[in-house]
């Protein structure tokens, strides 16, 4: 019985000196809870972050829509998008919100083009990529922003005075009034500087009075009631940056009694429905097309940026120019 006991004893003993040393427990650890492995889900979608200028005009309505009916329409794409009613603080005041949701990418189009290094700064900062819509910043580092979607509107200004040219003649002394754009946008600063580098090399072409209509119908037409006022029948032509400056213009010149279209050939940009119309009624003559429907081209662009490819500094809209018949016959087939 003694001997028995004793196996027991030294068996025991030889177990326990098993299990204190190594800490090894004699039976395996429970698995840690499920190693929860966060996949990256594949279909998780691109959050844009679009701030937008406002609804100054037609084209811009127009840029909206074609945006947000792009990123409704695709399901890869969310869209996250805010209206600055005009003013640059409202615009940075959206961009440090689209920071704050770390959205994946920014898309801005920026109503001036200076002082946009801090927040382009914040968003560099951030790892988030931000394309510019349809107008430039002006920036000592060109990688505060990865693209510009938009136009040649230096070109958009020199087809703007090739028209003229043409319709008058070279030889011909023409008068000139000038409704420029939103002052300080790059788009107006660029169809003026466009515009002068063909007059300025012509001695019967002179622009007598040039102030900005803003962009918008309404001051366009106040301008050129003070342009009539000044100039009058001195009056040969008139060149404004968008259609909208020029509508309201066309309304002007015929309260004050002279003929749009005859009396005062006018050209202008954008190529809105309602400036083929009016060139349709004759009393615009010419709109130098500025494409706005630019949702195609940034839903690509947020696609390319998320496969790791490398964005072109600058991706171009193709436009045309358009006036008499070939105007109206284009009608139908207008989008905006
Ligand atoms: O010509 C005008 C809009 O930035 C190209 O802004 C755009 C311009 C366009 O208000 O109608």
């Amino acid at each position: 019985m003694k001997k028995i006991l004793g196996i027991i004893l030294i068996c025991t003993m030889i177990m326990g000196l098993m299990v204190g040393c190594g800490s090894t427990p004699t039976t395996q650890e429970e698995p840690n809870a499920e190693e929860k492995v966060v996949e990256e889900p594949k279909d998780e979608k691109i959050v844009i972050g679009f701030s937008q200028i406002g609804a100054e005009s037609g084209w811009r309505t127009a840029e909206t829509e074609s945006v947000k009916k792009t990123c409704e329409e695709d399901p890869m794409i969310e869209l996250k998008f805010s209206d600055a009613q005009q003013k640059q603080e409202n615009q940075i005041k959206a961009l440090r919100s689209f920071i704050a949701q770390e959205v994946d990418l920014i898309a801005l189009a920026p109503v001036v083009e200076s002082g946009w290094e801090t927040v382009l700064g914040e968003a560099k900062d951030a790892g988030i990529p931000v394309i510019l819509l349809d107008r430039q910043v002006s920036v000592a580092d060109e990688s505060l922003f990865t693209s510009f979607i938009g136009s040649d509107f230096v070109l958009e200004g020199e087809n703007s005075a090739k028209y003229l040219i043409e319709k008058f003649g070279a030889d011909t002394k023409v008068n000139i009034v000038e409704l420029q754009g939103t002052v300080g946008a790059s788009v107006a600063n660029d169809r003026k500087k466009g515009f002068e580098n063909i007059v300025n090399n012509n001695d019967n072409y002179k622009i007598i009075k040039s102030q900005s209509g803003d962009f918008t119908r309404a001051k366009g037409k106040e301008v050129m009631e003070a342009f009539l006022k000044a100039e009058g029948k001195k009056i040969n032509a008139l060149y404004a940056h968008n259609d909208d400056m020029a509508l309201g213009a066309i309304q002007a010149i015929e309260e004050y009694g002279l003929v749009p279209g005859e009396d005062i050939v006018i050209v202008s940009i954008d190529g809105v429905k309602d400036a083929f119309l009016s060139i349709k009624e004759g009393k615009l003559n010419c709109t130098v097309e500025c494409n706005p429907c630019l949702g195609p081209q940034l839903v690509k662009a947020a696609k390319d940026l998320k496969d790791g490819k490398t964005l072109p500094k600058w991706i171009k809209s193709e436009e045309d120019v358009y006036y008499g018949q070939k105007a109206i016959d284009a009608i139908p087939s207008r989008s905006y």
